[in-house]
């Protein structure tokens, strides 16, 4: 298994881990940019976000992923307002392709 993020869903990797649950696992980006820097990810291994497809079980992936990254924000991190980012391709600034979304915050508390 050559998926970074992959290793960490699997535990065979460490990460700061914040959530976990049957579908999902959030963890601490290693590079942080903002004070509180946490990556939402899916642990079945999806590369990229444009992967889903345009059906109706993409779009309930998608809104689980998005819902899990408001449950972690709001709910773990209690952050009274943060910037959700997901880097799409290459092109789009993604270096690691297994889908994740970046959740910031943390400048006010
Ligand atoms: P992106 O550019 O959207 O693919 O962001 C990938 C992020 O993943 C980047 O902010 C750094 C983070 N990252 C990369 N490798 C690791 C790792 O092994 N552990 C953790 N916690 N974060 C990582």
């Amino acid at each position: 298994m050559d998926c970074v993020f992959c290793r960490i869903v699997q535990g065979e990797l460490p990460a700061e881990k914040v959530y976990e649950d049957e579908a999902f696992v959030a963890f601490r980006d290693i590079r942080p940019k903002a004070p509180v820097h946490v990556l939402v990810v899916p642990k079945a291994h999806v590369a990229r976000l444009s992967d889903y497809p345009d059906t109706e079980d993409g779009e309930r992936a998608l809104g689980q992923l998005f819902r899990t990254a408001n449950r972690v924000a709001r709910d773990v991190l209690k952050l009274e307002g943060y910037r959700v980012q997901v880097n799409v391709g290459e092109a789009g600034g993604q270096e690691v392709f297994h889908v994740h979304v970046h959740v910031l915050g943390g400048w006010r508390r």
